[in-house]
C-alpha cells in the first residue's frame, strides 16, 4: 500500500469540505511540524545536557520544570505564532493565556501539554505533546480574549497528541474519527499507520497511580477491587506508565481505562480540563469510548478558568459507565 503522509491525508479530507478555508489543515500541519523538532531534540536529550537537567524554576501549576518542557513549549509557541491560522495561545507551561500581537485576524486558538509526563524524560519513558484547537470567539482583527480559550470541550475545532516512545506518532481527530500517523524519520515525513482508530467498549486492562488508594471514593476502591478479584474472572491488568498519553494511547487502541479520581493531595483531580483532559476525551469519544469526570461528560464541563483540574475516567465505554454515575 502507497505511505499517506499526513500533508496529504489532510489534503485528502478537505477536499470533502469545500466550504474549508484550509486554515485548520494548515494549522494541523504546523502543529505537526513543531513536534518534529521536539522529537529530533528528545532523542539526544540524554546527552545534551544543555537541555536535560532541571530549569530551576517552576511553573503555574507548581511543578518542576525540565529544560525540555520549556524547550518544547517555546518550540510550539513559535511554530503556532509563525501559522497564520492562530491568533493565540495557552499552555501549561504559561501563567495565563498568549495573544499574538500580529495574528490577530487568525481564526483559531490552541491549547497544549508541551511536554506531557516530562518527569519521565530522565528514565527514558514515553513523554507527550498533547493539543486542542477551538474556533475563536471573540471578533478578528482583535487580539484574542480569555473566553476565546474557555470554551467547553464539545466545542473543539481539532484534538490530538504527538506520542514520542520506541517509534513517534501523531494522533488527531476534527470530529470525523481519529487517525494515527508514525514519524518516518528516513524521509521526516508522519505516515497514516493507524486509520480509523476505534477503542473496544471493554479490555482487562486498568491504569492508575494506585499509590493513591487510601483517598479514594468506595465508588473507585470498589472498581478497583473489581479488576484485581480473579475469583470469578480473570484479574485485569494493571499499566501504568506515569505519562497519560502513553497510558492513554494504550487503551484507545486496545481497550482499557484510565482513571485519575480526586485524591487527598489533588481533591479537584489531578489532570487539566483544558489541555489533557478536552482533547483527550474527543479523541476518545470519536473512537467510540467515553470519557467523564464521575459525574457529567468532560465535554460537557464549563471552564471558569484555564488550569483548571478535574477527575478523569477515560477509555472502553463500558469501563467508564462502572465509574460514572
Ligand atoms: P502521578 C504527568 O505529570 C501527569 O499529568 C500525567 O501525564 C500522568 O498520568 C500523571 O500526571 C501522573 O501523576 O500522581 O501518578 O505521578
Amino acid at each position: 500500500m502507497r505511505l499517506i503522509t499526513l500533508d496529504e491525508f489532510i489534503a485528502i479530507n478537505q477536499e470533502k469540505h469545500p466550504e474549508a478555508t484550509g486554515e485548520l489543515s494548515g494549522l494541523l500541519r504546523d502543529i505537526g511540524l513543531a513536534s518534529k523538532i521536539v522529537n529530533r531534540d528528545l532523542s539526544k536529550a540524554g546527552l545534551v545536557d544543555a537541555i536535560l537537567g532541571d530549569a530551576e524554576k517552576t511553573n503555574v501549576q507548581g511543578e518542576e520544570v525540565k529544560k525540555l518542557d520549556e524547550f518544547a513549549n517555546n518550540i510550539l509557541i513559535k511554530c503556532l505564532k509563525n501559522s497564520g491560522e492562530c491568533c493565540g495561545i495557552a499552555s501549561e507551561e504559561e501563567d495565563s493565556f498568549v495573544a499574538f500581537e500580529n495574528r490577530k485576524n487568525a481564526k483559531y486558538v490552541v491549547l497544549f501539554d508541551p511536554l506531557d509526563g516530562s518527569s519521565n524524560i530522565d528514565v527514558i519513558a514515553p513523554v507527550g505533546t498533547i493539543f486542542s484547537v477551538f474556533e475563536r470567539i471573540s471578533p478578528k482583527g482583535e487580539l484574542c480574549t480569555l473566553e476565546d480559550f474557555l470554551q467547553p470541550g464539545y466545542k473543539q475545532a481539532a484534538a490530538g497528541y504527538v506520542i514520542y516512545g520506541s517509534s513517534t506518532m501523531l494522533v488527531y481527530t476534527t470530529g470525523e474519527g481519529v487517525n494515527g500517523f508514525t514519524l518516518e524519520p528516513s524521509i521526516g515525513e508522519y505516515c497514516l499507520s493507524h486509520p480509523n482508530i476505534t477503542t473496544p467498549e471493554m479490555a482487562k486492562t486498568y491504569s492508575m497511580n494506585q499509590g493513591n488508594f487510601n483517598s479514594f471514593s468506595d465508588k473507585v476502591k470498589s472498581f478497583v477491587a473489581y479488576c484485581q478479584d480473579g475469583t470469578t474472572k480473570k484479574a485485569f491488568s494493571l499499566r501504568y506508565i506515569g505519562s497519560m498519553v502513553a497510558d492513554f494511547h494504550r487503551d484507545l487502541l486496545k481497550g482499557g481505562i484510565y482513571l485519575y479520581p480526586s485524591t487527598s493531595d489533588a481533591p479537584k483531580g489531578k489532570l487539566r480540563l483544558m489541555y489533557e483532559c478536552n482533547p483527550m476525551a474527543f479523541l476518545q469519544e470519536q473512537a467510540n469510548g467515553k470519557a467523564t469526570d464521575g459525574k457529567q461528560r468532560i465535554l460537557d464541563i464549563i471552564p471558569t478558568e484555564l488550569h483548571q483540574r478535574t477527575p478523569v475516567y477515560i477509555g472502553s465505554s463500558k469501563l467508564v459507565d462502572m465509574l460514572s454515575e
